[in-house]
């Protein structure tokens, strides 16, 4: 009698550590579940937000520096931008985003073309390098004088990668806003694909007929 209630005990006994043991599991699966849709939601949440940034449309925009504090006109197309930059002389083909455009694609449309032309672009510069991304094209009245712009219009402050310059005109990029220095000069009608150390660095531009402005 005593053996079978000793037995009975022992047995209640390893059947109590048994069933703990086996809820201490699954709790520990539990929560391991728990930690793991935490961590996918997140992910999940994370490659929306990068994807959805990913797809926010460039903008192509144009200033008039010749004019002081000239509004920003900005287009859904490259192309469009370059159109209105050039007083609708210039009609770009495969142009709906950016890219490097030639010298010879910004003249004047054709020799019998007897409009006067009253807007030149002297700059485009690119949001990243090798002429990607946003545009900001900068125009003036002329072919290339003395202008400048003591700060970037709103949202291309630090914001040049690449540019290209045209119409003879040279262009120096500043650090700081009123040309404050360190500078970068780029060539008469040159095409700087990178900047090196001034890349997202422009702040105010200067443009001029000749290297160093
Ligand atoms: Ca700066």
């Amino acid at each position: 009698m005593a053996m079978r209630a000793f037995r009975c005990k022992m047995s209640n006994i390893f059947l109590r550590h048994f069933l703990k043991m086996e809820i201490q599991l699954i709790i520990k699966r539990f929560a391991r579940g728990v930690v793991l849709a935490v961590v996918a939601v997140t992910s999940m949440l994370m490659t929306t937000a990068a994807s959805s940034y990913g797809a926010k449309p460039h903008s192509y925009c144009v200033v008039d520096v010749s004019k002081a504090a000239a509004p920003k006109h900005c287009f859904s197309t490259f192309a469009a931008s370059i159109s209105f930059a050039t007083n609708g002389r210039v009609h770009l083909s495969n142009a709906a985003t950016a890219r490097n455009v030639s010298a010879k694609e910004l003249a004047t449309a054709s020799p019998s073309d007897i409009t006067p032309d009253t807007t030149y672009v002297l700059s485009i510069f690119f949001q990243y390098t090798n002429y990607g991304g946003d545009t900001l094209t900068s125009t003036g009245t002329g072919v290339c004088g003395y202008w400048q712009m003591s700060s970037m219009p709103s949202g291309w402050n630090d914001k040049p990668s690449s540019l290209r310059n045209y119409s003879g005109c040279a262009a120096t990029l500043f650090w700081d806003v009123g040309f404050g220095q360190p500078k970068y000069d780029t060539g008469v009608d040159a095409s700087v694909p990178s900047f090196s150390n001034f890349d997202n660095k422009t702040s105010s531009v200067k443009w001029c007929p000749h290297l160093g402005c």
